[in-house]
């Protein structure tokens, strides 16, 4: 390992002991670094040596900024977290705010600094961000000024947090005056390939939550993997979409991977699927990045929007069902990409795209990961086989100081905690999170696919099925559905709901509850809650 560049050495003294790592594969051409690389540099310093200077990188409501007004504002915001705050490489910078301009500004500065992002969701309350700022030990935060509530609050229970520089704040103190008394040049550090970059953190459904490391090689290899095997991201494309910065899945496909080609994306805070459509439009954007709910919500009101320049759509963070690819397909002629991403693998390793798609499948390993079904035991099972979803490439898990790193990876294997099968043509099938598959009568139910026979039919606008306590019976497929406008949910639709789905699939796995409700419960990732459901 090459000498780091961190001078506080916290993330490198929590990585888990070597042997508890995954294996990381390099084996394809497209991973190869050298020892010594910044990847906010490779990507924007880099981006500006090309000479893409002038090219638009980020698009917004405040304007367009191009790749080198970008680096002047990274450069400038550098210089304030090491100049006016003291921070020295290797220190923890936490991130609170919307997808904006400034949000992407700040990621490209703190990791140009040799610093480690820690990037959170804008939602988070102020028990969420103790949590996350004990962990990582966090000195410092860069907050949008109307999130400063919860964070002040946070403040209170971690010394260890000493300064908070707010945006969106015009005092002389707020970040845009400081960065104006700064020179937009800034040398940057230095850091080994393998220091880490960020850390991003994953709730799950129970528990505190996970800091899941990543090095500057990682970052540069989530984006020369699945953006150029499989979407074929290029110079000319405009991204724009939905998951937040926060979330790896929104870091990639919505700042990393268009730098990578020298692209532009678009971000706008709180899209709803209407002002999204509306965005694609104004903004004539080509690839768009969301979850299987905002698609399906979206593409009932594709109507008249102007979707001409619109090449590709990626669907990640749940399991995309087919008639929610079939509604996209309809309304806009695009096949959804879907993939499988895991914030401790930091993107996407399973995808298809174009005519690779086998609609209900994932998709294949992409190239550079390798993927396989295993049971209990960790051994592989054959093709056909429900099993546990396990997989290596060139990054992987390694949690922050926890004892749950050897839950995940096992036998060298990133243990997703996912039940898939592959069939034997190594396309792999999501059933359902390990802890979701019900048990009933003695049958295994993965309730998704109870989802995916609900979904098809009229009424249903969403809906999430799950294992229910049955005083007689142990435990019951429950079915809570979110109605369309129009359809009142009493004995009758509930009955023709069973009956629908008896018809669709085998008949054991028919809902014997039916609840109709307003909402269902969703993370900040877009992702539905089971465990909330489950509770009653
Ligand atoms: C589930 C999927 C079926 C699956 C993520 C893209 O979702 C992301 O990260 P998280 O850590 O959750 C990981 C878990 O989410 N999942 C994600 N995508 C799919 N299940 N089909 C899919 N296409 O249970 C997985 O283990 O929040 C997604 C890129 C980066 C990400 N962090």
């Amino acid at each position: 390992m090459t000498l780091t560049a961190h001078v506080d050495t916290f993330a490198q003294d929590h990585l888990p002991p070597r042997d508890q790592w995954p294996a990381l594969i390099y084996d394809i051409p497209e991973v190869q670094y050298p020892d010594r690389l910044n990847c906010a540099m490779e990507l924007l310093d880099g981006a500006v040596a090309r000479g893409w200077g002038d090219r638009p990188a980020i698009l917004s409501a405040e304007g367009t900024l191009t790749y080198a007004q970008m680096l002047d504002q990274v450069n400038r915001l550098a210089r304030v977290l090491t100049e006016d705050l003291g921070l020295v490489p290797g220190n923890r910078v936490l991130l609170r705010g919307a997808n904006d301009p400034t949000m992407a500004v700040a990621w490209f500065a703190v990791v140009k600094a040799g610093l480690i992002v820690v990037a959170t969701m804008p939602l988070l309350r102020e028990k969420e961000l103790v949590d996350v700022i004990d962990k990582a030990q966090i000195s410092a935060a860069l907050c949008d000024k109307r999130l400063a509530d919860e964070l002040l609050a946070a403040q209170q229970a971690c010394p260890f947090l000493q300064r908070i520089v707010y945006y969106n704040d015009p005092s002389a103190e707020g970040l845009a005056a400081r960065m104006a008394r700064k020179t937009p040049v800034y040398g940057g550090v230095g850091t080994a390939t393998d220091d880490i970059a960020l850390i991003a953190f994953t709730s799950g459904s129970t528990g505190k939550p996970k800091g899941t490391l990543h090095a500057h090689r990682d970052v540069l290899a989530i984006c020369d993997c699945f953006p150029k095997s499989t979407l074929g991201i290029r110079a000319a494309d405009i991204c724009i979409g939905t998951p937040p910065l926060s979330f790896t899945f929104g870091l990639g496909g919505l700042l990393l991977f268009p730098l990578r080609v020298g692209a532009a994306t678009v971000l706008l805070e709180k899209l709803t699927p209407a002002t999204m459509l509306q965005a694609m439009s104004d903004y004539r954007a080509t690839i768009t990045w969301s979850t299987p709910l905002f698609y399906r919500q979206m593409a009932g009101l594709v109507g008249t929007y102007d979707l001409a320049t619109l090449r590709a759509s990626v669907s990640a963070g749940e399991a995309l069902p087919p008639s929610t690819r079939a509604l996209w397909q309809d309304a806009t002629g695009i096949t959804l990409i879907d993939g499988i991403g895991a914030t401790e693998m930091l993107h996407i390793f399973i995808s298809a795209a174009g005519a690779d798609v086998r609609p209900g499948a994932t998709g294949k390993a992409i190239p550079g990961y390798r993927a396989r079904i295993v049971d209990d035991d960790g051994h592989p099972l054959p093709a056909g086989e429900v099993g546990r979803l396990a997989v290596q490439g060139p990054t992987g898990c390694r949690y922050l100081a926890d004892e749950r790193q050897r839950v995940y990876v096992q036998n060298g294997w990133n243990l997703t905690g996912d039940a898939y099968l592959m069939d034997a043509d190594g396309y792999f099938w999501f059933q359902a999170r390990t802890d979701d598959i019900i048990l009933t009568a003695g049958y295994n139910v993965a309730g998704p696919e109870v989802e995916n026979a609900l979904l098809e039919h009229p009424a249903v606008a969403e809906c999430a099925v799950v294992g229910a306590p049955d005083a007689e019976r142990g435990t019951i497929v429950k079915a809570f559905i979110v109605l369309k406008p129009g359809y009142t949910g009493d004995a009758a639709l509930a009955q023709s709901l069973q009956a629908f789905v008896k018809n669709a699939i085998a008949p054991y796995k028919y809902p014997r509850e039916v609840e109709f409700c307003a909402t269902l419960p969703r993370a900040d990732t877009g992702k539905l809650q089971r465990f909330k459901l489950r509770q009653g």
